[in-house]
């Protein structure tokens, strides 16, 4: 694949822009973003797979070597202190010459240790971002990772610029066809971990590419929220199949999930029922509605459903307002997908990270920020039968509503996310993941 990033250009003035307005509301000459250091497990001499600081990752799409670093000041190019060692163990990673390369003075660091030399000799008014506080005190660091500096640009990275917005629709297309793999692997009466395996050869990912661990569900197990194992065997019968599963573009994330039913049946037609409320939910992301709006707006769609279906004999409105849509709907519609799957900055009001929290009753909500253009959420309504909440719900007044036997129809299916990745543009939106025809 040949990709055009002339965009990238735009991207790194975006973030000096930005980069120049933290550190003139800081008094500050500079930031020092150190991408890592590769993690030895205890009393072993094998490492963790590496994950790159995101902060990192914002500037250039370097994301599997550690011991590197970039000065910033807004206004100088940046300088990128690259790790190159010699070692005759290891994949030494090549000279740069990408295209992002032209955008840096790149100096070359063979030892990590051997650093000082190249960071600015008086660190008073330069500050650390990254993991490593122990390292930025050895090399004399006063400010480390100052609060408001993170504040900032965390608000900030909510608007994405052109050229980030292509890296999630590729993240986008690798995503989608693992999804469509996937799927059929599970038409085929595949197991979980061969379904697992069918989507990370069609997303050409390794487990450790990947910017979180699927959740690879068969039949009851779709009913675990973050269901991470995978059955070796394949179940006597695969009734239905619920996959969460993304993959990463130059460090930018795809979050998909999808689920079907081997047949048709009640299972099914509730499948397409909330497929309806994704769609519905998605054109609903507007500029200028509160993001809140819309998980409101789902659980009045999951009600309905449980309403319509008879599995809650109760209205709609009623099903929202007695609290029953939470026990088969207990999760957020979805958060702001960027560099981090979860992305930041969904929780506050304003760029010096004023917290704007969840609302009591949706403690799990990750955005309540208002909609605006440039935003990319995952909208994500699910609808689970949950042995633990509905123990909960059975034993409240509210039991009376419920219609047990279609609960227990259905709890071998064990439920249903459908999940999109939007972007928002001023006048439209753009569903990445439908685009792939999934
Ligand atoms: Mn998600």
């Amino acid at each position: 694949m040949t990709h055009d990033f002339s965009n990238y250009n735009e991207h790194i003035q975006v973030l000096q822009n930005r980069t120049k307005e933290a550190l003139a509301r800081e008094g500050l000459d500079g930031l020092v973003i150190h991408s890592g250091q590769s993690k030895r497990l205890f009393l072993d001499d094998n490492h963790y797979p590496f994950k790159v600081n995101p902060q990192f990752k914002a500037w250039l799409p370097v994301v599997d070597n550690p011991n590197c670093w970039l000065v910033v000041n807004g206004e100088d190019k940046p300088t990128l202190i690259f790790y190159r060692p010699v070692d005759f163990w290891h994949k030494v990673p090549p000279e740069p010459t990408d295209f992002w390369a032209e955008h840096f003075d790149i100096v070359m660091l063979k030892q990590a240790d051997a650093v000082e030399k190249h960071l600015p000799y008086d660190k008073q008014k330069y500050a650390y971002v990254g993991e490593y506080l122990e390292v930025a005190n050895a090399l004399g660091f006063e400010n480390v990772n100052p609060d408001r500096v993170l504040h900032y640009l965390h608000y900030h990275r909510a608007y994405k610029t052109d050229y980030e917005l292509d890296c999630l629709r590729q993240a986008n297309v690798l995503a989608a066809a693992g999804h469509k793999a996937a799927e059929a692997a599970f038409r085929a009466g595949k197991s979980e971990f061969d379904i697992n395996l069918a989507y990370l050869q069609a997303s050409r990912h390794g487990d450790n590419d990947l910017p979180y661990t699927g959740i690879v569900a068969l039949n009851e197990h779709a009913a675990i929220l973050h269901y991470m194992q995978c059955d070796i065997d394949a179940p006597a019968q695969s009734r239905s199949f619920l996959i969460d599963a993304g993959a990463s573009f130059h460090g930018y994330a795809a979050d998909i999930t999808r689920t079907y039913s081997r047949q048709s049946g009640a299972f099914a037609d509730l499948i397409a029922q909330m497929d309806k409320v994704t769609l519905t939910l998605a054109d609903a992301l507007k500029p200028g509605v509160p993001y809140t709006d819309i998980h409101l707006l789902a659980h009045k769609g999951v009600a309905e459903i449980l309403s319509d279906s008879g599995i809650v004999n109760l209205s709609g409105a009623d099903t929202v307002s007695s609290g029953i849509s939470r026990t088969f709907f207990p999760h957020g519609i979805g958060h702001f997908l960027g560099l981090q799957v979860h992305d930041v900055g969904g929780l506050v009001n304003d760029d010096r990270g004023t917290p704007k929290p969840a609302p009591e009753d949706h403690p799990f909500l990750r955005c309540t920020r208002v909609v605006e253009a440039r935003q990319v959420f995952t909208i994500e309504p699910g609808l689970y039968f949950i042995d633990s909440l509905l123990a909960d719900l059975k034993s409240t007044p509210q039991s009376k509503y419920i219609n047990w036997d279609k609960v227990e129809a259905l709890k071998p299916f064990g439920g249903i996310r459908i999940e999109d990745n939007i972007i928002v543009h001023r006048d439209r939106n753009e569903n990445m993941t439908r685009d792939q025809d999934l």
